[in-house]
């Protein structure tokens, strides 16, 4: 016979509770691990990969997704490190070898999951005091941080399954709930107060994000302005040409090519890390200029911008959205020529690509 359990037992230290934060921090890493997945292949993809131009929002959505659930899981992992710290200080550590693979898949999970969300908020704030490259760094340990996850699932998988099996003290389950309201309540806050940097309409909530997606030139946030990437006086020049290296190599004037035929559309610039917002392009398709230049359908090319460094200087634009009509050598923004922190003279914008790969300041567009 088992003993009875005291009345009042308030210990939430506890598979239940452990359980019950798990399922959420599970889909929250899951969503954030397949989103960012995406965005890596976007920004380097491989051979194979032709990334689609529609639907033009596709990467708003996906790096949106990837940032929000990156910013719910840090409550859902403080609270679940609350729950199971007792269990990390187990004594013996290690009873058999399974065990010790077990807690060895605890120790990088944990490990993992910290540096993925400490480096992630650090990265949105534009923050980055630490000598690695970001992007490299956070989607390498991901895999750690994923398979991790994956070896501790299958081991916890009985007891993630047997989670009703005990009845539980009404004290015990008050208490449970209110601990869980607690952090299912901080995940939603932090979504509620950061969403808007993506989502328009709570854009005013957006208190905790540290963009405001409609505060900037031309009611747009800027990344990286002129003076920082230090392009004004290229940009400025009157001696300003387009480069277009095809078969024939073009250098247009600004003038020759505010000339052309003009087409304006709505697309959204998605910034990796995690602001958007949507706004309304002119200029001339970069498919026309392709054309002119007499390169293939079939070609990748890349453009470059005035920009003589940076990570950003130069970007690569695959076939499909190469020859699809909104993807544009913008001259306009919201019907007004480009202001300077904006890319003037002249940068790309194309449906559904990262801010990253919107090119500012363009200096040519090249055959890859
Ligand atoms: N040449 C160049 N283009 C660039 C950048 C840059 O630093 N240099 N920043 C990129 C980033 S990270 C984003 S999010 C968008 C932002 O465009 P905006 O500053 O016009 O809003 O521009 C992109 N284009
Ligand atoms: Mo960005």
């Amino acid at each position: 016979m088992k003993p009875p359990l005291p009345a009042f037992r308030l210990d939430l230290h506890e598979p239940r509770t452990a359980t019950a934060v798990g399922r959420w921090l599970g889909i929250a890493f899951t969503v954030c691990f397949l989103t960012g997945l995406w965005s890596h292949f976007v920004q380097h993809p491989p051979s194979w990969l032709d990334v689609p131009a529609t639907p033009a929002w596709g990467y708003r959505l996906t790096q949106g997704l990837h940032v929000a659930s990156g910013l719910a899981a840090v409550p859902l992992l403080l609270a679940k490190l609350w729950v199971v710290y007792p269990r990390l200080f187990a004594w013996p550590p290690v009873r058999s070898v399974a065990h010790a693979l077990e807690r060895a898949a605890v120790a990088v999970l944990v490990a993992a999951a910290l540096f993925e969300l400490v480096t992630g908020v650090l990265n949105i704030a534009q923050w980055y005091p630490w000598p690695f490259y970001f992007p490299a760094a956070h989607y390498a340990v991901a895999w750690l941080a994923i398979g991790a996850l994956a070896v501790h699932l299958g081991a916890k998988w009985t007891v993630i399954r047997t989670r009703h099996a005990e009845p539980e003290p009404a004290a015990a389950g008050v208490g449970r709930r209110r601990f869980l309201a607690t952090a299912f309540g901080a995940a939603g806050a932090v979504t509620l107060l950061t969403v808007g940097q993506s989502f328009g309409p709570l854009r005013r909530l957006a208190v905790l994000a540290p963009r405001r997606p409609d505060v900037g030139p031309q009611a747009l946030p800027v990344n990286r302005t002129a003076a920082q990437a230090r392009v004004a006086a290229l940009a400025t020049d009157p001696a300003y040409r387009l480069r277009v290296d095809g078969p024939r190599r073009l250098a247009i004037p600004l003038a020759d090519l505010a000339a052309m035929p003009q087409r304006t559309v709505g697309l959204p610039i998605a910034c990796v890390e995690g602001w958007s917002v949507q706004a309304r392009w002119t200029g001339v398709p970069l498919r026309d200029l392709l054309d002119l230049a007499g390169v293939p359908a079939g070609a990748t090319v890349r453009t470059v911008s005035l920009e003589q460094g940076g990570l950003y200087r130069t970007a690569l634009v695959g076939p499909h959205q190469a020859r699809h009509p909104d993807t544009l050598v913008a001259l306009r923004l919201h019907g007004e020529p480009l202001a300077l922190d904006h890319g003037y003279p002249a940068r790309l914008i194309g449906p559904n690509r990262p801010g990253v790969q919107q090119t500012k300041w363009l200096a040519a567009i090249e055959v890859v």
